[in-house]
């Protein structure tokens, strides 16, 4: 198959197309432009703007495409995915580079989200080939049960920009393989990475309409327009990575329509320090897990949570390593993280700090935005047109404080001081959401304990809160999600349905509860008989 992605004339620039039952649909009036936050004057992307008929249009090629696709034995449909792993092994270091431009990720978490994409395909290649249903005992004679997994028809993917590969490949690959079509509407932040993304799919051999692309904003936009398509009748199911407030509103819609939605939302992560931890290991794992990925993953610690005997050491040593991070260029391998990906993250990042001083936190380390003249030690990007922030730590943060509550995108995170295990619990369980959560100690009992107690969907012992494996269930509880995961074999209760199956061989009508019944009480001893008379 033939590419246009293409450069627009002006150096660098691609063009992002809508794919729409197999062809590229290039932008009309409205185009939205995606600069490179590490350079705001390097235009990376041209994407459509799309409307609510570009919409109905993917849902409706969808429709055609899930005909055909969900009839194709699944060990072929497995087979695309083999030459989709090929593909993106092979193309992992321009993808990466790319990403690295058009979010500002640093080249090696690019790289390691490419890989994360590459292990998705990998593993569901081979469940191609189990998709397994169950045989099940019949309580009649001559009958047979079974189990199969259905495909659910039209999937409406709506994905966020800081994983514009990984987490798009959690959703996209499990929903193709078992059958389904998808319509994906990129994040608006990562409209060329998309367009890269769905090249390698086509070149392994995906047939037309079973995967559209429509780029455009969320709210107001093809977003929001893919979202009306649940009860317009025209999707099946939808598939959000994003804010909480935005994944309500899908509920909402999807609950009308009696459908189940993939949500996964917000996280305020703890990660907690014991008296007894490691501490090297652990400030490392904080450090990680607060500023890594500039603090923009769901799964970024919002709350450190300390024992008072260590405090004072965690403290120090926190704010050492955090002030000589390197930030600078994404592109640049030394650096320990690169800009924010866009000037919402950056201004409500700016509004947390006087919400946390505001509500009587301290400031142990006062991030700002780096401008020219201000540029923290070594340095090494482009301090004017770059959409860079230093480390901010809160000390003596207090649970009901605002900072401690809400998810800010952004490096950010709070030292919150507790007495023993059980202060800690209360702490990390503290908060509406639930994604994940950490603890660092030595104590098999205290590991016990928080394994059982936490209400996170993913724990690590002795480990950040961040890196999850491509294989594990992903997901939170809370405002963090619904309960639905990604990932794994558990993802495939989010794309099929389950069809219990019966074929009586008998020859004649066997009821069931009835017949059965009745068939075991004559083989039985009489009740009555047993009774004195
Ligand atoms: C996200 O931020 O939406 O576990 C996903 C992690 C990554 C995925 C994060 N593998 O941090």
């Amino acid at each position: 198959m033939q590419s246009k992605a293409q450069s627009a004339g002006l150096p660098h620039t691609l063009v992002a197309y809508n794919f729409v039952g197999g062809k590229e649909i290039s932008a009309g009036e409205a185009v939205l432009h995606r600069k490179n936050p590490a350079n705001r004057n390097d235009l990376v992307t041209l994407a459509p703007e799309s409307g609510l008929t570009d919409v109905q249009k993917a849902c409706e090629a969808a429709r055609v495409g899930f005909a055909r696709w969900s009839r194709t034995p699944a060990p072929q449909r497995a087979a695309v995915l083999t030459r989709l792993a090929r593909l993106l092994s092979e193309a992992k270091e321009p993808l990466a580079r790319f990403c690295s431009r058009e979010i500002g990720k640093p080249i090696r978490e690019a790289r390691g989200s490419v890989q994360e994409a590459i292990d998705t395909a990998e593993f569901f290649q081979s469940e191609g080939r189990r998709l397994y249903g169950q045989t099940v005992p019949s309580e009649l004679a001559n009958k047979e049960l079974f189990t199969y997994r259905r495909p659910l028809g039209v999937v409406g993917v709506i994905t966020a920009g800081n994983f514009p590969i990984a987490v798009p490949s959690w959703k996209i690959i499990p929903a193709l393989l078992c059958g389904n079509s998808v319509v994906w509407k990129p994040s608006e932040d990562a409209p060329g990475t998309a367009t890269l993304f769905l090249e390698l799919f086509r070149r392994a051999g995906l047939p037309d309409g079973v995967l559209n692309v429509v780029h455009g904003r969320g709210a107001g936009g093809a977003g929001e327009h893919l979202i009306a398509m649940i009860e317009a009748g025209h999707v099946d199911k939808i598939s959000f990575t994003g804010s909480t407030a935005v994944g309500r509103q899908i509920g909402a819609a999807a609950g009308r329509a009696l459908q189940v939605p993939s949500l996964e939302l917000g996280g305020k992560n703890p990660l907690v320090i014991l008296a007894d931890a490691d501490l090297d290991l652990a400030i490392e794992g904080a450090l990680w897990a607060s500023f890594g990925t500039a603090g923009q993953r769901c799964t970024s610690a919002g709350n450190i949570i300390v024992d008072r005997h260590v405090m004072p050491s965690v403290r120090s040593a926190l704010a050492r390593r955090a002030s000589e991070l390197k930030l600078g260029d994404p592109l640049d391998e030394s650096v320990s993280y690169g800009p924010l990906i866009n000037e919402r993250f950056l201004e409500r990042w700016i509004v947390q700090r006087a919400t946390g001083l505001e509500d009587g936190a301290e400031l142990l380390l006062d991030g700002r935005r780096v401008s020219p003249g201000q540029e923290p030690p070594g340095f090494a990007g482009d301090a004017e047109n770059g959409l860079y922030a230093t480390p901010r730590i809160f000390d003596r943060v207090r649970m009901n404080m605002r900072i401690a509550q809400e998810e800010c995108f952004g490096p950010t995170v709070n030292l919150v001081e507790v007495d023993g295990i059980d202060q800690a619990l209360a702490a990390a369980n503290g908060t509406p959401y639930g994604l994940s959560s950490a603890i660092y100690t030595r104590d098999a009992g205290a590991m016990l304990r928080f394994k059982e107690e936490i209400r996170a969907g993913m724990t690590s012992i002795n480990n950040s809160t961040t890196g999850a494996e491509a294989h594990l269930p992903f997901g939170g509880n809370g405002w963090s999600g619904n309960g639905t995961r990604e990932s794994g074999i558990w993802v495939l209760d989010a794309y099929t349905r389950w069809q219990a199956v019966n074929v009586d061989l008998s020859g004649k009508l066997q009821k069931a509860q009835i017949d059965g019944a009745d068939a075991s009480l004559q083989a039985a001893p009489s009740f009555a008989e047993l009774l004195p008379r």
